[in-house]
Order: C-alpha cells, then structure tokens, then sequence
C-alpha cells in the first residue's frame, strides 16, 4: 500500500491525499511536520534529501515534491484524463502546477502564517497588507482564466491543475480580509466542493 509521510494540515500533504482520492487508492498515512514530530528528526531525514513533507513511499520507492507526487500517481494510474499525454496539453496543465509551486505559493505566506497560523514572527501589518495584496492578484489571475475556460484552470475538464490550483483558492477563502468579490472563483470553488476528495481534504479539512 501506499505510504504518505505529512501531517493533514500541510497543504502540499493534502495535495497527495486529495489526489489518492480521485484514483480511488488506499494509503497510509504518518504524521511527520508541523506540531506532530519535528522533520529535522534523523528518522524522516532519511526519507528525503530536501527534509520535507511529503513524502511518498510506494514499493519502496520514495517520491518528494508534492506537485510531481500527484504528477507521479496520475501517470501511475494512467489518468490521462488529470495528466495529458499529449505535450502541448500536458504543458498546460503543468504551467499552472509550477507557477502554484513558484509564484502563487510565495505570494500569501507571510499573511497565511500572520494571521490563520497567528505565528508571532509574521505579524507587521505592512508586510501582511503586500502579502494579501500579492495573494488577491495572483487569484484574480484564476478568475480570469476561469472566466474564459469556463470550468477549470486548465481547460472545460478537471485535471491535476485543479488539485493544487484549488488548495491555495481554499487557503485564499481562509484568510480573515474582506476579499474581492471574483464570481468564477466563486463558482469553481463551488464546482470543486462537488468532488469528495476536495470536501474531505479541501473544504472540510482545514487550512
Ligand atoms: N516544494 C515542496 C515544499 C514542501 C514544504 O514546504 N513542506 C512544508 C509543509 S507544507 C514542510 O515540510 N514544513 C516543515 C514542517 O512542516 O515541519 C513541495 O511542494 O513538496
């Protein structure tokens, strides 16, 4: 069986929870990260070079980074559907995996941690105010795509993209600010809470 090393809260474990959902395959799970035990323990520093979560164990193989984790069990299952093969429709969907990995990722973090995690080393309001502000442009860079694919980021059909893309909407969606009111963010949030793995692991499962 599958073996996810991460504790629920992370949003790149949730990326590889998520993704098991869709494919229907049972895993296990053990918590390492976060509040539970430290990644900086020899024990989960074997597991990966980079020393974070998650990792994928899967016959004895161990797999790390979450966008190319979910990459890895879409090819694995052959979902063609979630991961072209196709190179140019491939690339679409990747372009949007990278850029959430990259640019989106970088944008909300000092406002996540300041004002969800309430971490008192995030918390100039100065700093806080470019963070929401970084992080409410790169979601109006969604809501306009999504305006013109009219379902998903990738196209009409729910792929990988989605997967990542619509965590870090849920994260958005968490951020005590009043937000800017983006109707096709809205309506794909609606769209992803149809799905069981991003009700159990997106919506209902925390931030
Ligand atoms: N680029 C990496 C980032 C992984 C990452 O930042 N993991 C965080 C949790 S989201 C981590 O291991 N933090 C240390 C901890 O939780 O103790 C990925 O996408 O997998």
């Amino acid at each position: 069986m599958l073996k996810i090393y991460g504790q629920p809260k992370s949003i790149n474990v949730r990326k590889v929870l998520w993704t098991c959902a869709e494919l229907g395959l049972p895993f296990e799970r053990v918590d390492w990260g976060g509040d539970t035990r430290p990644v900086t323990d020899p024990a989960f520093q074997r597991l990966t070079p980079v020393g974070m979560i998650p990792v994928l164990e899967d016959a004895g193989q161990m797999f790390w980074e979450s966008n190319s984790i979910v990459r890895y069990l879409a090819a694995r299952e052959g979902r063609r559907d979630l991961l072209p093969g196709a190179p140019a429709e491939r690339a679409h969907v990747e372009k949007w995996m990278d850029w959430q990995v990259s640019d989106f990722n970088n944008t909300w973090r000092y406002v996540f941690l300041g004002l969800v995690r309430r971490n008192p080393n995030f918390q100039d309001p100065a700093q806080i105010a470019r963070s929401w502000d970084g992080f409410c442009s790169a979601v109006r860079v969604i809501d306009r795509e999504l305006a013109r694919t009219g379902a998903h980021v990738a196209g009409p059909h729910f792929t990988c993209a989605d997967i990542v893309i619509g965590l870090s909407i849920h994260r958005w969606k968490s951020i005590p600010l009043e937000r800017p009111d983006l109707p096709a963010i809205e309506r794909y949030y609606d769209r992803l809470c149809e799905r069981e793995g991003f009700r159990t692991y997106g919506r209902d499962g925390g931030v």
